[in-house]
């Protein structure tokens, strides 16, 4: 048993500086439990619902008091006094208690919120670190075995940056065999990557994820200064380090079904779009692209998975599949896509998030977890990743101390399990 005496919220800010929610979690026997709530900027349309409070006085419209007072109130109200030692029935509670598809009742930063909280409290009731928690509670009996190869976004653009780039995210994937070696080599071909730039007179300002956001002429040259930068850090590419994007197509497609490329100057089809990461594969050692084509462009989704899985790329869904196990589910019916981005609060709940997890490795899909462009320095996805044994991290580049913290928190889980 673990009764819930108390659950309280905070507006805190995010790495934008915009409005976030903070909440606490307080069990009879003194447990506590805190998580910091993330908020994206190429949001997909079929996300759960952040709420915010549209009053244009406070923060242009960005306060979250009016979700604070749904934790405060409407959640703490239904959960105190009860047993929560099983996350399951406490995210069942809450999901009933919204009522609504998409959380747009009390807000999925509200319940995502009130979910963390608590399951980082059990965590304490039970004497476990986050992840062992999370594992015994989801019966991942492997947790611990295999750490998440980390995708490091070293050069930001879409609505990341304001670097002119159509792509938002331009990924190096270390390769070493070990969690450490992977970090090191990550935050040296970051380093080497602002010496690239800085020799050709760009600048090296960081994005929304702390990866570079220089204004470069072409969509490509992100992936040639990159391939430079690995060679000065000493690294081959193709062999220790792999290069991943996500496209976030859905920010830039039109809705006549075309992808203009705005540096370029031109608009391709979804089979041209196709074609050029598949260029980029033979040219760059190009192994990962994420949201590919717009979330809702089904029509093309199935020849592009087929095209970039048959040169073993994997072919991620984020907008696409929203960790949402019914968009999930029609990818899989579809053969769309081969893996998925996870992220916490496009759905809302622990639980729900874990459900996604669970279809996609059921059908062979990479599991990736992930962080939102707005974070704080919560570190539950690295907890969350370790848990269910994700194939991939994506938690940034190597700056902003809001990205190392996950990264900080893997080499903690790390150290003990291979001591
Ligand atoms: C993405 C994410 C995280 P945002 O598109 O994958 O990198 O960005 O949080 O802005 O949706
Ligand atoms: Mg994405």
């Amino acid at each position: 048993m673990a009764i819930l005496t108390k659950l309280h919220a905070l507006e805190i800010l995010d790495s934008r500086g915009n409005p976030t929610l903070q909440v606490t979690a307080i069990l009879d026997d003194g447990s506590v439990g805190t998580a910091s709530v993330p908020s994206g900027a190429s949001t997909g349309t079929h996300e759960a619902l952040e709420l915010r409070d549209n009053d244009a006085e406070r923060y242009g419209g960005k306060g979250v008091l009016r979700a604070l007072q749904n934790v405060e109130d409407v959640i703490a109200q239904s959960l105190k006094g009860k047993d929560v030692s099983e996350q399951q029935l406490v995210d069942k509670i809450l999901i009933k208690l919204d009522g609504t598809a998409n959380k747009s009742k009390l807000g999925a930063n509200a319940i995502l919120g009130a979910s963390l909280a608590i399951a980082h409290a059990n965590a304490k009731a039970s004497k476990q670190e986050l992840w062992q928690s999370i594992a015994s509670q989801f019966g991942f009996a492997n947790a611990g075995e295999r750490f998440p190869t980390p995708m490091c976004n070293v050069i930001n653009g879409g609505v990341h940056a304001d670097s002119g780039l159509s792509f938002q995210e331009f990924m190096i994937l270390p390769q070493q065999k070990d969690l450490p070696e992977q970090i090191r080599c990550g935050a040296e071909v970051f380093h080497a990557l602002g010496a690239v730039i800085k020799g050709r007179a760009f600048s090296t300002l960081v994005g929304d994820e702390g990866g570079y956001a220089p204004r470069l002429r072409s969509n490509e040259e992100p992936l040639q200064l990159i391939s430079e930068a690995v060679a000065n850090a000493g690294y081959t590419l193709g062999q220790e380090v792999l290069l991943g994007m996500d496209a976030a197509a859905s920010e830039f497609a039109k809705a006549d079904g075309t992808y203009p490329l705005a540096l370029e100057g031109k608009g391709l089809s979804a089979d041209q779009l196709t074609a050029l990461y598949l260029e980029w594969h033979e040219k760059y050692h190009l192994v990962s692209v994420e949201d590919g084509l717009a979330e809702d462009d089904w029509d093309h989704w199935p020849a592009h998975t087929k095209a970039l899985a048959a040169k073993n790329m994997w072919v991620v869904g984020d907008d696409l599949f929203v960790t949402n196990v019914q968009r999930l589910q029609r990818g899989i019916d579809a053969q769309v896509g081969n893996a998925i981005l996870i992220k916490l609060n496009q759905i809302g709940t622990l639980t729900e998030t874990v459900e996604a997890i669970k279809l996609a490795q059921a059908h062979g899909y990479k599991v990736i977890v992930s962080h939102r462009s707005g974070e704080t320095c919560d570190t539950t996805i690295a907890d969350l990743a370790i848990a269910v044994g994700a194939d991939a991290i994506k938690t940034g580049s190597l700056s902003r101390s809001e990205r190392l913290a996950k990264y900080n928190r893997l080499l903690a889980i790390w150290r003990p399990t291979h001591a």
